[in-house]
């Protein structure tokens, strides 16, 4: 009889820290343990699984599926990925990671479907919180923000570190009235779970409030052609792909490995566009490669040992001048050729 694999969701809202929580997984699992990572990106362009390259303690078995939510748009490609891992992978464990944006309810409802119950082990949901969207009233009405909640069995409070100690002590009082009770609250800094959470079980009663939440976008139509369009599309110097995402709210762009940016004018560039609500990438600069992080108007930045090309996705709403000025923006961030020193 084939193994039933312990698999885990990792949601949480845009930049809570999922990604991060899942590289402090990685770096702390048994040694030898074969684990497998499967990250949902709503934009085009995927970031989480060169973060998780560049950063992850040894080689791993990713698997990213970009360009929507596995739930509805990029169904039948999570399907395709999770039947690799399943059968030819096999690893001891499935983290899957989606997208901030998501809304696990049909997810779950698969993977505990008759397709997937004889070969996925289905255990605690974990949900990270950032103390920011807690304390913000507004996240309360996004139906997605609130099942993401509802639907999972350990519910973290991440970020404590940007936080006061009376907003954890509301969240912990918070979450622990919630019905039906969670399997565990806490909080907790830099992704730190205890991997004995993963082992927690998974409590089918859970019900979404919001099960329509995606509807709309249920039956959207296959996107293979574009899947199979972009595996072929390659960047050259200074002509980088452009990717919006379908209804025009997010944009990635994959630039060419050797075009090299100037590291100060990315930082300027990001830290002047307040109506970016979520932007990571992974970038070739004059220092070396580096990923960096834009959330809660905080930037971050980082080394990184990917080095494949420079890759960004942003989210955004309302930018001036749309997804081509941006870009134009992005191209002057490059050193030009006929700028560089003999040394570059
Ligand atoms: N200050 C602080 N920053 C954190 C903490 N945990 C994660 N971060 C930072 O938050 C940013 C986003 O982290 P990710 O792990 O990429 O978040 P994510 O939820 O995977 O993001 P998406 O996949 O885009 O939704 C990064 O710059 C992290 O370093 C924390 O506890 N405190
Ligand atoms: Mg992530």
């Amino acid at each position: 009889m084939t193994k039933r694999i312990p698999t885990n969701l990792i949601t949480g809202f845009l930049g809570v820290g999922k990604t991060t929580a899942m590289l402090d997984l990685l770096r702390n699992k048994p040694t030898n343990s074969r684990w497998a990572i499967l990250v949902n990106e709503y934009g085009e362009v995927g970031v989480d699984q060169a973060i998780l390259e560049g950063d992850s303690p040894e080689q791993i078995e990713i698997r990213e599926i970009s360009g929507g939510c596995i739930c509805c748009t990029s169904s039948i490609l999570f399907k395709f990925a999770l039947s690799q891992i399943l059968g030819s992978v096999q690893p001891e464990r499935l983290l899957i990671e989606t997208t901030g944006v998501g809304h696990p309810a049909r997810l779950l409802e698969e993977l505990r479907g008759p397709h997937y119950r004889d070969r996925v082990d289905l255990r605690a949901t974990i949900c990270l919180v950032s103390p920011t969207d807690f304390i913000t009233p507004p996240m309360y009405e996004s139906p997605v923000f609130r099942d993401q909640m509802e639907l999972a069995d350990v519910l973290v409070l991440n970020k404590a570190d940007t936080t006061t100690q009376a907003v954890q002590e509301e969240f912990l009082e918070w979450g622990q009235k919630l019905y039906p009770p969670k399997t565990l609250v806490a909080v907790t800094q830099k992704g730190k779970l205890d991997p004995a959470w993963l082992d927690l079980g998974f409590n089918p009663q859970r019900q979404a409030k919001e099960p329509l939440a995606h509807e709309s976008t249920k039956n959207l139509p296959v996107r293979m052609d574009q899947a199979l369009q972009d595996f072929f599309q390659m960047p050259s110097r200074g002509q980088p792909l452009r990717k919006p995402s379908a209804n025009n709210d997010a944009c990635g762009w994959i630039f060419h490995p050797d075009d090299i940016f100037d590291e100060d004018r990315l930082l300027t560039l990001f830290a002047s566009q307040p109506k970016v609500t979520r932007l990571k990438g992974v970038f070739h600069t004059q220092e070396g490669w580096f990923v960096i992080h834009r959330v809660e108007n905080r930037t971050t930045e980082e080394t990184t040992s990917y080095r494949r090309d420079s890759r960004i996705e942003i989210f955004a709403q309302g930018l001036e001048g749309g997804w081509e000025e941006y870009e134009r923006r992005l191209l002057e961030c490059l050193i030009r050729e006929d700028a560089k020193t003999p040394n570059d």
